[in-house]
């Protein structure tokens, strides 16, 4: 499929399961979950067919590590957090038509498939290695849970995977006075059996598929794609010893469970059987449908290569079409951190700017880090809270139903001849559509909504030029003209926000007194019949003032 697009007939939006280790934060909606969002309502106020997938991701190291800490279970730490994240991503409107969890016992059962499909057909590989063991603890030491000293900068707190100070990715035998994190002993060599995926067998048909055949994946994401299979790929293990985790479904495999990085993007297909029992099928298997999936950049390695060998090795599968990987968002100039406390926690901004949803969204979306890592910070949340969403379209909507509401006893007027200027302005809003689609098909979400905030902008210069206040006093039926002309640009600010700040479309439908339009009647100059009632009047948004932020400021100050 080389440089031609293909028709497809409904989408599979997947995006990142989040780890169950903690709660989501700023960096998770920046990244991942806003963009997917406003990408699926898109799609379906387009009348597309679509599904959008979600779920925590429940196993792996760092959920142990926390159990550990916090002397409970695995258990215990994924249902706290996985209730807490499905609630954070509900009170911002992140639409999933399912939030699912890799322990669910459809997992359990999906991903047995999978690996049991992929070792009938020969496709793993058995390898004896040595690994470190806990000879106090009676356990293999999964690289996080061993510290050392790290051969290139001398921390003391390396780990077995990564120096934290200096960055470098480390493996265990690379450090040096290695001791295990869970009795502090000395671990030994030991050896272990595991499962690998020949990565290095499909190289060339990764070439091909990437490098030749998605020339159109993001820069960022293509370039990272390129470099890996450049340098070359091997065989990655698909098992671990732990005791947290998918059980391997083989005899002898006690203590073995699958690695987390395969169970997890089968939870993508998990939770669509969960949905769908019957039907899941065509989501995953039919060549009309195409797969996208929303990540951050560091996990593009197990999207673009390492889960599509696994469908491809399993051969009954579809491919991503499409993997729009962001960067990462920082706060205030440094890297957010869960571990350092440094983030904007949903929960807690919700607690604290109750209500503003949108706002977080708005900006998140001003400030994506679609090409390059961005930064937030609070200054900027307000300046493009109170410079864009109230003074530009807050501002254009209140004013258009507000002089209604004064003229015209809130009734939509009946205009009369349009002036050059009038048809300009329609011309121009006619043309927002084609324009807005482009951004958003290429996923250029942050473009599009500048789009979509320059019609209130051209909405407020057509009031302000044409001051229909002034003209009042002497000629109602061009006021007329105006304000029917401002009421249909406010209809229209409807449709095309409505993926980025549905719930302030939510409330400015309620002021326009209308259900929501579809996409396709976006740029049309007659959505409000003259003679249509609107609604009561209302600010879609309100100034937040120099103390509310300074309070935000200071919060992440003490933290310093
Ligand atoms: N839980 C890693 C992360 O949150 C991982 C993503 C899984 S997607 C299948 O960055
Ligand atoms: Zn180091």
């Amino acid at each position: 499929m080389k440089g031609e697009q293909r028709q497809f007939k409904r989408t599979l939006v997947t995006t990142a399961l989040p780890y169950a280790n903690g709660p989501v934060h700023i960096g998770h909606l920046a990244g991942v979950y806003v963009p997917a969002d406003t990408y699926v309502r898109y799609l379906r106020k387009k009348g597309e067919e679509v599904l959008m997938i979600g779920g925590s991701d429940e196993h792996g190291v760092p959920i142990t590590l926390r159990a550990r800490n916090e002397g409970i279970s695995p258990q215990d730490v994924v249902d706290r957090y996985h209730k807490m994240i499905r609630q954070s991503f509900e009170d911002f409107g992140i639409s999933f038509d399912v939030y699912s969890r890799t322990t669910s016992k459809i997992h359990y059962e999906t991903s047995a498939e999978f690996f049991l499909s992929l070792y009938r057909k020969g496709e793993f590989i058995e390898k004896t290695t040595e690994q470190y063991y806990d000879e106090e603890a009676e356990q293999f030491l999964a690289d996080r849970y061993i510290t050392g000293i790290c051969p290139r900068c001398g921390n003391p707190r390396a780990y077995g995977d990564q120096c934290e100070a200096c960055g470098t990715s480390l493996s265990p035998t690379e450090l040096i006075d290695p001791h295990s994190t869970i009795s502090g002993s000395v671990p030994v060599l030991r050896k272990t059996k595991h499962w690998y995926l020949p990565l290095d067998k499909y190289e060339i048909f990764l070439k091909e598929w990437i490098l030749e055949g998605h020339t159109e994946w993001k820069t960022n994401v293509f370039g990272q794609c390129k470099s890996w299979l450049d340098l070359g790929l091997q065989p990655r293990a698909v098992s671990r010893d732990l005791d947290w985790g998918i059980p391997v479904p083989l005899e002898n495999a006690e203590g073995k469970v699958l690695y987390v990085w395969f169970d997890a993007p089968i939870g993508y297909i998990s939770n669509t059987r969960e949905l769908f029992p019957n039907d899941w099928e065509k989501w995953w298997k039919d060549e009309e449908t195409r797969i996208i999936h929303f990540i951050g950049k560091d996990n593009i390695v197990f999207h673009c290569i390492i889960f599509p060998v696994m469908l491809k090795a399993e051969g009954s599968f579809n491919l991503p079409d499409n993997v729009p990987a962001n960067e990462f968002l920082n706060l205030e100039g440094d890297k957010i951190s869960t571990s350092r406390n440094w983030a904007v926690w949903l929960h807690e901004y919700l607690e604290e700017l109750p209500g503003k949803q949108d706002v977080l969204r708005y900006v998140l979306t001003a400030n994506a880090p679609e090409t390059k890592d961005n930064d937030f910070t609070w200054k900027d949340f307000q300046a493009r809270n109170n410079n864009e969403l109230v003074a530009i379209l807050g501002n254009f909507v209140n004013r258009a139903v507000v002089l209604t509401g004064k003229y015209f006893e809130g009734k939509v007027p009946q205009g009369g001849e349009l002036t050059d200027y009038d048809k300009e302005m329609l011309v121009e809003m006619a043309g927002i559509r084609k324009a807005v689609e482009k951004l958003m098909d290429t996923f250029h979400f942050r473009d599009a909504q500048r789009e979509a905030m320059n019609l209130a902008r051209i909405g407020n210069k057509y009031l302000a030029d044409t001051e229909p206040w002034k003209i009042a006093k002497t000629d109602m039926l061009r006021t007329a003209t105006i304000l029917n002309i401002a009421l249909q640009i406010a209809a229209n600010l409807s449709i095309v926000f409505e993926p980025f700040l549905p719930m302030s479309m939510e409330r400015l439908n309620k002021i326009l007194n209308i259900s929501s339009f579809p996409w396709n009647r976006l740029g049309a100059a007659d959505l409000l019949p003259a003679g249509h009632i609107l609604g009561i009047p209302e600010l879609l948004f309100e100034k937040i003032d120099d103390a509310t932020i300074e309070i935000q400021v200071q919060k992440l100050l003490t933290l310093k």
